[in-house]
């Protein structure tokens, strides 16, 4: 089936050919550059996006800044009133949303809607939480003392955002955010404007009806605009998610005025495959990983680590499910793998490749761009040498791009799987629990994220997410993420008539 056309789509979501790119609830007429939105499955126009002049920027924090008065002081289970309404919409429109993932970043159809779920169930988590910000009530050694720790908002919050999931990283911040009673200016990727376009137009509708304007923010921008909010002294915190070394300017930026960051940044991810795994699940997990989103996913699978007994089927099995997968318009019902983002990605895709053969690697499958319109490229299995002699394994190239390498033990796959800079997502294929358990141990996956007999990719929102190292050590969406949004404030309260000093110290 073929799906709809880009003006159906667009229509439904109520987006014109030209759009401003600066709201605070009520949409500016904003000043900035205008951004076009290409579709990398044709390299077409999709639409303009005016972005925000810094007078657009100061215009809509002075607006979320008002806002941010009186929304801490609204009770947090009303809060989530808000959300809750923006879930209903979100599943209203769960259609053309993800489908204008797909027109404009390139994901399949069941991705750009799995990336709408993403959003649906983060909202009801967050609905949930917004009965559950819970401090302690802690011990005190002093009699007739109350000792208690509570949450307070933080204030707004600033969210810059990346291409790869265009609207779901936004609702996993924004969704937690204001239910803990913050308001949030985002910063989408210029990749992407249309899809922050249109999921800001559903946050006007429930922000209208819950007296909530203000409440959630856009502004559409380059480096530029988000070179204002990682300076800005009135944002207490900046949740990035993006690439390691703009990742690295905005900790710099941000730690240098002692704001808080919520950094999610680059992953490597790795697989390890143990002669006793099922090799059936493995070679699906690893395909999704690696092939899923055009291996965009900073959850993407990009090194599998196969035990000797296993390397050979393994490695024949996922040749021979890789000329399964069909490439092309990720509206197209029976596509597997759309393109990849824009031209530079092909870019970049190609010259790995190169090093990767320079390096002593083998193409057993893929290995070129597809000659047609668009930026797509073949998903590519890479036979390794050793680990430490192939470091281009060791950066990570945001394609589909698989490495495969041979190894003996366990303890060996661990410390190759270990040894590079990043640490967001791992896994392990095995049907021994003593080697599962190995993995999961302290001395096992140093990742963020560590899954046995499934894949690296495609976590759910109700754990915490986000990874060590270079990867920045961020936690967003549930468990208790929430606390990063918000300030902790401990509080002792003293009942009696008597005035003791803690640690027995007597004054006066
Ligand atoms: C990302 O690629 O930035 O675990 C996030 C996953 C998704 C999130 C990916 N839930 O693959």
């Amino acid at each position: 089936m073929i799906g709809r056309s880009e003006a159906t789509i667009l229509e439904q979501l109520g987006i014109g050919p030209d759009s401003q790119g600066g709201c605070d609830g009520q949409w500016l007429d904003t000043a900035g550059d205008q951004i076009e939105s290409i579709n990398p499955t044709t390299g077409a126009v999709i639409g303009r996006v005016r972005g925000c002049s810094h007078s657009d920027y100061e215009a809509i924090f002075a607006a979320a800044s008002r806002r941010f008065a009186s929304w801490r002081m609204r009770p947090a289970p009303q809060r989530g009133l808000l959300v809750r309404r923006l879930g209903e919409l979100l599943r209203e429109y769960k259609e053309p949303l993800g489908e204008l993932i797909s027109l404009e970043m390139g994901k399949i159809r069941s991705e750009g809607l799995g990336e709408v779920q993403e959003m649906i169930d983060i909202c009801d988590f967050a609905v949930g939480l917004s009965r559950q910000l819970y401090g302690l009530t802690i011990a005190s050694e002093r009699p007739q003392h109350r000792l208690i720790e509570q949450w307070h908002p933080l204030g707004p919050v600033a969210i810059i955002t990346a291409f790869n999931f265009p609207m779901a990283v936004w609702s996993w911040n924004a969704a937690i955010a204001a239910v803990c009673g913050d308001v949030c200016l985002w910063k989408p990727s210029p990749q992407t404007p249309l899809c922050s376009v249109a999921v800001q137009h559903l946050c006007n509708r429930a922000m209208a009806e819950h007296d909530a304007a203000g409440v959630f923010n856009l502004c559409v921008g380059g480096s530029e605009a988000g070179g204002w909010m990682c300076d800005d002294r009135r944002i207490p915190l900046v949740s990035f998610t993006g690439s390691i070394p703009i990742g690295r300017q905005v900790a710099g930026r941000v730690a240098s005025r002692l704001g808080r960051t919520i950094l999610e940044l680059g992953g490597n991810n790795g697989i390890i495959v143990l002669d006793d795994a099922r090799l059936d699940l493995a070679v699906r997990a690893i395909a999704f990983g690696a092939v899923g989103t055009s291996g965009q996913r900073c959850t993407s699978t990009r090194r599998v680590f196969a035990q000797r007994g296993i390397s050979g089927p393994l490695t024949e099995g996922l040749i021979a499910a890789y000329q399964t997968i069909e490439i092309g318009d990720p509206l197209v019902d029976t596509t597997l793998m759309g393109p990849l983002a824009s031209r530079v990605a092909v870019t970049a895709y190609q010259s790995a490749l190169r090093t990767a053969v320079e390096q002593g690697g083998e193409i057993l499958t893929g290995g070129r761009a597809i000659d047609r319109n668009g930026f797509f490229v073949a998903p590519t299995i890479v036979r390794a040498p050793a680990h430490d002699r192939f470091s281009i394994a060791w950066e990570e190239t945001f394609a589909p791009i698989l490495y495969l390498f041979e190894v003996d033990t366990l303890n060996r796959a661990i410390a190759d799987h270990n040894a590079v800079s990043q640490g967001l997502s791992s896994a392990i294929f095995t049907e021994s629990m003593r080697s599962a358990e190995t993995f999961l141990s302290a001395r096992g996956s140093d990742c963020g994220i560590a899954n046995v007999n499934l894949g690296t990719s495609g976590a759910e929102i109700g754990g915490a997410f986000g990874g060590e190292k270079d990867t920045g050590g961020g936690r967003e969406s549930g468990s208790d993420a929430w606390k990063g949004y918000m300030r902790r404030q401990t509080c002792t309260v003293n009942w009696g008539g008597d005035l003791p000093l803690a640690q027995g110290i007597e004054f006066l």
